[in-house]
């Protein structure tokens, strides 16, 4: 034990945490600045609640219970956000929403995976994914403006050189499969030198689908530099019928969404689009470190012990 808290108390007092820290306040400062700017509303986060994502991909159980009821640490605020942008003096949310999905362990080598993480998690009421995508490239532009400017020194000594982009170049997934193989993400990623796009993704039943052309409407952005991931989201289905077709798809246990499912079917949610990015991807890739939890002061590290 003694051993174990000496090594966590290294990680904590490590020298670059200084310029990383300050790099990360602003980067999230430009965050908030751009949302106010549009007038998207801050919204605080859920952590417990009967309803959470359900994923695209298994985890360990995260649940507990409470006053005889079962609640669920939050995956993602997905299935709030949507009820949130529901309310019609409202033109988007965004939280900067604390994220619980037990990874198994071969999540610990990918350099992006955390047991607890944040993201920014946003949804614009009536959007397009065009829509999406176009608000996003704006505020990465902004973000990356903001960084490059106020941190100069900082990413000096960091030894970090970034590049503000022009164009996001958008790819099909099927297409990148077809070049690269299952690994396309990494692949694309490790060649990339700017930002891109990834759409059309077979996933969670909340992502839109169009019933006539089959056609999946979400999308990742990628860093460049083999950063990989940076966001994920979609246009969102809202029609009680399609979901419950979507979750059957899926096999999905309808009755664990049940008051999903309730506000679904008296009309509750309208069209949407949104995504969310990883707070600590986005610091590991302004500052140029290997892993996520070189970012972190407390970082969860799939398969590793938790100290403090
Ligand atoms: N935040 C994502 C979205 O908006 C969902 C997720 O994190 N799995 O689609």
């Amino acid at each position: 034990m003694k051993e174990l808290v000496q090594k966590r108390l290294e990680h904590i007092r490590k020298e670059e945490f200084g310029d990383i820290l300050r790099v990360q306040s602003a980067a999230m400062k430009a965050v908030h600045d751009r949302m106010w700017k549009h007038r998207i509303a801050h919204l605080t986060p859920v952590m417990l609640s009967t309803i959470t994502d359900p994923l695209n991909h298994s985890v360990e159980d995260a649940s507990l219970h409470y006053g005889g009821q079962k609640l669920e640490l939050t995956k993602s605020m997905i299935l709030h956000k949507q009820l949130a942008v529901g309310r019609k003096d409202i033109k988007g949310i965004y939280i900067v929403s604390p994220n619980v999905r037990l990874e198994r362990g071969h999540c610990a080598s990918t350099g992006r995976h955390l047991l607890e993480f944040s993201q920014v998690d946003i949804e614009l009421r009536g959007a397009s994914a065009k829509d999406f995508m176009l608000f996003m490239e704006s505020l990465y532009v902004y973000v990356l403006t903001f960084v490059k400017r106020e941190c100069w020194e900082e990413l000096g000594r960091l030894g970090r050189e970034l590049k503000v982009p022009g164009a996001f170049p958008v790819y099909e997934s099927d297409a990148l499969r077809a070049e690269y193989g299952e690994d396309f993400e990494r692949i694309a990623s490790e060649k990339a030198e700017t930002p891109f796009w990834i759409t059309g993704y077979l996933r969670e039943f909340y992502d839109r689908q169009d019933p006539k052309s089959g056609k999946h409407i979400n999308y990742d952005l990628f860093y460049p530099e083999g950063f990989g991931e940076a966001l994920s989201g979609g246009e969102r289905e809202y029609e009680y019928s399609r979901i419950v077709q979507k979750m059957e798809e899926r096999k999905t246990d309808l009755s664990s969404f049940e008051p999903y499912l309730e506000a679904a079917r008296s009309g509750a949610l309208v069209p949407s689009a949104g995504g969310g990015f990883g707070v600590e991807r986005m610091v590991r890739y302004l500052t140029g470190r290997e892993h996520v939890k070189d970012v972190v002061l407390f970082p969860r590290v799939p398969g590793e012990e938790i100290v403090f």
